[in-house]
């Protein structure tokens, strides 16, 4: 009686190690460590800087040499002292992947870590998606934030359930950036973003 009711505990135990091991994932390349050049050697290969407009002589981007959280290089955004206080509503400043397409029977997992100065208004981890029903809408899968203040190396993550529009219409972007508003003299950066198709 025991050592069936031993069995039974055993398979019981097993059971969701088992299942949770067929859970397979596989990732996407995305230069998410940021040590590839891109072909002109000044960019990390598979990201561009974007948001800025007026902004731009008060907002510092950087491949980073010096903090890395894994490898030699990081990205960070640098919003300066003197940065002049206005209204700027919810304007940002990131760096953005290249666009993927979202396969219509696909789980994803987005996970990435951030490290944080002076940061007053939350930095974020955001997926975009565009292209369905309309060629412009846009709309949020997740969005993530980093913890205020100065923080060593923390993980944002976040998951997208399967798109449910229109086969073969929609893609995505990965974006880690910072809002501009109240975050003079704040610094941020991006390490290790990783992207999984998880399977169902
Ligand atoms: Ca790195």
């Amino acid at each position: 009686m025991l050592k069936k009711a031993g069995f039974i505990i055993c398979c019981l135990l097993i059971l969701p190690i088992a299942q949770y091991c067929s859970q397979k994932s596989s990732e996407i390349y995305v230069n998410g460590g940021f040590e590839a050049k891109s072909s002109d050697g000044d960019n990390p290969e598979g990201w561009r800087v974007s948001g800025l407009s007026e902004m731009a002589d008060y907002v510092e981007f950087r491949w980073d040499e010096e903090v890395a959280r894994s490898g030699q290089r990081s990205v960070s955004i640098h919003i300066k002292e003197d940065f002049p206080e206005q209204n700027l509503g919810d304007s940002i400043v990131y760096y953005e992947t290249k666009k993927f397409k979202y396969e219509k029977a696909k789980t994803y997992e987005v996970t990435g870590w951030i490290k944080t100065q002076n940061v007053k208004n939350p930095a974020f981890l955001e997926v975009q998606c565009k292209g369905w029903p309309k060629a412009n809408e846009a709309w949020k899968v997740v969005k993530t934030y980093s913890s205020t203040g100065s923080k060593d190396w923390a993980q944002l993550m976040g998951s997208f359930a399967r798109y449910k529009g229109r086969k073969d219409q929609a893609y995505f972007q990965i974006r880690v950036g910072i809002p501009l508003s109240k975050n003079e003299g704040s610094e941020v950066w991006f390490d290790d973003i990783q992207l999984r198709i998880l399977d169902d």
